[in-house]
This record gives C-alpha cells, sequence and structure tokens, in this order.
C-alpha cells in the first residue's frame, strides 16, 4: 500500500475521492446499462439485482475481506455478481475463461476463496468439471448448476449485508500477466482504481450517448477499466457484451447497437481489418468512433490501415493489471497514434526509463521502464519475497518493459526484460509452463522463449533436454500431458525443439536470447 504521505497527496489532488465501485450504479437510474443478446439491464436494475444478490451470497456467509474467485464470460450475470461483492467488500480474484484445473486450483487455494462463480458451459467447455479443482470454496453457477448452487437461486430480499467496504481498502484482486512460477495477484483498491476509470473514461472521450462493445474477456483490466465497462458505467453509457470476437459475430452487433466505441488486441484488429476489407458489400460502422488497440504491440502496418478500412479513429492502449496506463488521445496527430504506444493518464504517473545499471537514460534511448503513481500498486498481494525484486526500495514498480520516450512523454514499446510471452495480448509466464514441463518423465530440462509469428506477435516455443534414456518427447505428447494437468490452452507451448544440452551464458544461466536465435535460423533454413 502507498505510504501516508503519498495518499495524502492523492486524495488532496482529487485523485482518490472516498467512493467505492458499487457508487459506480448511483445515477443514470432509467438508462440500459448493459445489452447481452435480447436483455437489456437498467442502471436501476443492476443496482437491484446487485444489492439483492449480496444479501444472497451473504447469507451464504460471504462476509466483507473474503474472497471470491469469478470466472465468467461476456455475459449479463457478470456485473450482478462483481457489484454484490464490491457492495459487501468481499474480493473478486478475477479469473479468465481460458482459465482450468492449475489455474483456478491454485487462485482457489492461494486467496483461501469461500466461493467460486463460473458458468455452465462455454466454448464447448463444462466449467462445473472445474469445482474439483475449487477444492473448499462452494462452486456456483450461472445457468445450469448441475450438482451445484446455482446462481439464480441466491439473490434475495436486501435486508441489510453488512456495511460496504472504505475506499482505500482494496477492492478485487486482478490477475498479473507474470513471470513467476505462479502467477502473482494484484490488489487494487477502490479509490486507485476509480480514479483510472474516471480519468480514462474522459480520455477516451465517454459520453452518456457512447455504446461500448466488450469484445475482449470483461475481467480483463483493459476491457474492464480502460476505459473498459467500468469507464462505460462512470460515464452513464451502454454495454453491449460480445460473446465471441469474430467477425461474424461482432461487426452485426456493431451496427445493431450502433456501438461508437470498442477495444481489442492486435490480432483480433488485423482480423477484422481483413474481414472487412474482403468484403463485398461494406457492413456499416458508421458508428464507430473509436478502436482502442492494446495489450501487445500493434505493428505499423496494421495501425495505418485502421482508419481507412474502419472508418475510425485508432487509440493505442499500453496498460498493465498493476497500474500503469498509456493512451495515445484522440486528437493526437497521426504520426504519435500511428507510431507510439501513447502516454500516461495522469500528470502524477511517475516514470523513469534506466539502463541495466538502474541509472536513468535520456529522452529516446530504449530502457527498463520503471513506475510509481496515484493507481500504480506499491506490491501484490502476499507475495513479499518477489516485492522485493519487482518493486524499488522508493516503491517504483519494475514493469520489465523496455521503452523509449519521446517529446512529450509518448513511450514506444521497443521490446521486455522479462521472461514472459506475449501471445497476441495473452501473456504466458515462461517459469510457470517450463515448472508444469519438468514434472514429465522424459523431460530433463526446459526452457521456454517466444518466437515471433507474423499474426499474433508471438509463440511459444518449449526447448528441452530429454531424460537420458527416455524417448525424446514429441509436441503432441506434451500438449496433451499439459492439457490434462489443467493448463489454460493458450499457455500451452506451440512449438517443441529438443536438444543435447543448453546453451549458457556467463553466469551459468540458460541462454535464452541464444535459443532464441538459433530457432530463427533453423526456421529460416
Ligand atoms: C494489459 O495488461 P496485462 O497486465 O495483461 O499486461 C501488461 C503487459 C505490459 O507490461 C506489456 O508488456 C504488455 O502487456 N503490453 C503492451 C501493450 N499493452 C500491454 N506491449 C506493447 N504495446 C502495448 N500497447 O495488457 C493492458 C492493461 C490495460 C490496458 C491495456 C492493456
Amino acid at each position: 500500500m502507498w505510504p501516508d504521505s503519498f495518499a495524502a497527496r492523492y486524495r488532496a489532488l482529487g485523485y482518490w475521492t472516498g467512493q467505492t465501485l458499487f457508487d459506480l450504479l448511483g445515477s443514470h437510474a432509467d438508462s440500459v446499462a448493459v445489452v447481452d443478446g435480447d436483455r437489456e439491464v437498467t442502471y436501476a436494475q443492476l443496482r437491484d439485482r446487485a444489492s439483492r444478490l449480496a444479501a444472497g451470497l451473504h447469507n451464504l456467509g460471504v462476509r466483507r475481506g473474503d474472497r471470491v474467485v469469478v470466472q465468467l464470460p461476456n455475459v449479463a450475470e457478470y456485473f450482478d455478481v462483481i457489484f454484490a461483492l464490491f457492495r459487501l467488500g468481499a474480493l473478486p480474484v478475477f479469473a479468465l475463461p481460458a482459465h482450468r484445473s492449475a489455474e483456478i486450483g491454485y487462485f482457489c487455494s492461494h486467496t483461501e476463496a469461500v466461493a467460486f462463480i463460473t458458468t455452465d458451459v462455454h466454448e464447448g467447455f463444462d466449467h462445473r468439471t472445474l469445482a474439483p479443482a475449487a477444492g473448499k470454496a462452494t462452486t456456483i453457477v450461472a445457468g445450469d448448476p448441475g450438482a451445484h448452487l446455482a446462481l439464480s437461486s441466491l439473490y434475495a430480499d436486501p435486508a441489510g449485508p453488512d456495511d460496504g467496504p472504505e475506499s482505500h481498502e482494496v477492492a478485487f484482486l486482478q490477475l498479473s500477466g507474470g513471470s513467476t512460477g505462479l502467477p502473482k495477484l494484484i490488489p487494487r483498491t477502490h479509490d486507485d482504481y476509480l480514479y483510472s476509470v474516471r480519468a480514462s473514461a474522459e480520455i477516451c472521450g465517454l459520453t452518456a450517448d457512447s455504446v461500448y462493445l466488450a469484445v475482449l474477456p470483461v475481467a480483463h483490466n483493459f476491457t474492464m477499466s480502460s476505459p473498459g465497462v467500468l469507464g462505460v458505467l462512470h460515464a452513464g453509457a451502454r454495454i453491449v457484451l460480445a460473446r465471441r470476437p469474430d467477425p461474424a459475430t461482432v461487426l452485426p452487433l456493431i451496427a445493431v447497437e450502433r456501438v461508437t466505441i470498442t477495444a481489442v488486441v492486435p490480432p483480433l484488429a488485423h482480423l477484422w481489418l481483413d474481414a472487412v476489407a474482403g468484403m463485398p458489400q461494406k457492413p456499416d460502422l458508421s458508428s464507430l468512433q473509436v478502436l482502442q488497440v492494446g495489450g501487445a504491440k500493434l505493428a505499423d502496418t496494421i495501425a495505418e490501415r485502421v482508419g481507412p478500412i474502419l472508418g475510425c479513429r485508432l487509440q493505442q492502449v499500453f496498460g498493465m493489471a498493476e497500474g500503469l496506463v498509456n493512451y495515445t488521445r484522440l486528437d493526437d496527430p497521426d504520426e504519435i497514434v500511428l507510431h507510439t504506444q501513447g502516454r500516461p493518464i495522469s500528470p502524477d504517473d511517475e516514470v523513469l526509463i534506466v539502463d541495466d545499471a538502474g541509472e536513468p537514460v535520456p529522452d529516446g534511448t530504449v530502457g527498463h521502464l520503471l513506475t510509481r503513481g496515484p493507481y500504480t500498486i506499491r506490491g501484490y498481494w502476499r507475495a513479499e519475497e518477489h516485492n522485493r525484486e519487482a518493486f524499488t526500495p522508493d516503491g517504483f514498480y519494475r514493469t520489465g518493459d523496455l521503452v523509449r520516450r519521446q517529446a512529450g512523454g509518448y513511450l514506444v514499446v521497443e521490446g521486455r526484460a522479462k521472461d514472459q510471452i506475449n501471445r497476441g495480448g495473452e501473456k504466458i509466464a515462461a517459469e510457470e509452463v517450463e515448472n508444469h514441463l519438468l514434472t514429465h518423465p522424459a523431460v530433463h530440462d526446459v526452457a521456454v522463449v517466444a518466437v515471433p509469428d507474423p499474426y499474433l506477435g508471438e509463440r511459444t516455443c518449449a526447448f528441452v533436454v530429454a531424460r537420458a534414456g527416455a524417448p525424446a518427447p514429441t509436441l503432441p505428447a506434451l500438449r496433451t500431458y499439459l492439457r490434462e494437468r489443467g493448463l489454460a490452452a493458450y499457455k500451452i507451448p506451440d512449438k517443441l525443439r529438443v536438444l543435447d544440452a543448453f546453451p549458457i551464458t556467463g553466469v551459468g544461466k540458460v541462454s535464452r536470447r541464444e535459443l532464441r536465435a538459433a530457432l530463427a535460423a533453423t526456421e529460416k533454413g
């Protein structure tokens, strides 16, 4: 948490206002807040549903400070659930729909969650089968509950749950993309998060007339707060939920719902552009004003096609669940919008760019990005040891990103120093996958690295040294093995190379750089 002097300053500057996330539902009673297929939920209805669900969860024993792992796709009930938890002061732990038993099991046990709220079947996967992984947490299902508790049975008379939380308390735990063996959890407070939400809504030009299409998973930080669904609720505008991100689903929704703004990762922007460019009969995208692209580096060649093909403004977003978010501004010149990843939200976002020795580098030189500010965490949740590495003694977060700063404070992302793969915006911690692979009987040693990919930006390659005497493992066998261990599909390596030994760096570590170079050489040859 922030030292008192910083907290006092952020309050005095009006960044932290003393409100909680539940207060977002206070006004705009009769406007539509959420559209999910044929269903429309007004602000007043959402507030009422969330209050009744809060009462039901309270009856079940969920209390202020308790953790609840939430894994829901883009459905209206998601909002009932998170606002019920915000009302109670219980902490949602935001899992992604792609997570499987390995991740869900870890989130539930690490946070000592009292409940696990999920869906029935999504994208062909029966999420109720994750209940055993949830352990002691009560499994609650939105939809057909099977043998579990139905979310729909929990809406009760809102007869006074406990007092709600205070604004300086942690509101929820968000997931870090991570570079360590086990994912770290990010504690965000009501005060700090609401500041980023309000400021983002303003930067992104949201008004009560905006219509935001939620395409990426609603639980991801980008879709939640940059300006995301919470920014939309702050503005009194309308959220339209897309169940799937493909052009066949999304393009008609944009036309029918008169969507004004949406947010995607670079591969989706690419897919939509190719789809629209290839259509003899152009879809009606006349309502669309802004396409936000973030989560991974956007190639110039894709950036340049957005305006001409979709007829809207591009906004680049470089953010992180730990806090700092950068945006190109809607009135920035094309030069900036096409070729930079934006500048920070707040005049009080402190950005430091340093060399390997920790010394600041001049503008225009690539270095490590460190940051501190009114909505960037000072530490991961219950991870003291890791925090000593991930933060400087004076509280700067080491992002692991390599950037250079241009005139006006605009940042250009040039690479990454952390052992992470950014697979089209989905973050994979190399060590997490390596630890799973090391349990395989034929694997003696392993290193997981990113390989460039024209569509996803990066894919994952596992380099393996086989155990002496064991048959060399194959890619299909390892993929099946990891799937059976309950690892999310996006973390499962795309490629495998079996080596006799690993190249070693001067300090005796596996040289990931040499592995990447070797792979690039063999792929060309
Ligand atoms: C967003 O959040 P996370 O927590 O999934 O991932 C953060 C990391 C950054 O440290 C950076 O490595 C990468 O994702 N990243 C980008 C980028 N946006 C994120 N790298 C290059 N260019 C970009 N535009 O990904 C996130 C959170 C809030 C808003 C937007 C994205």
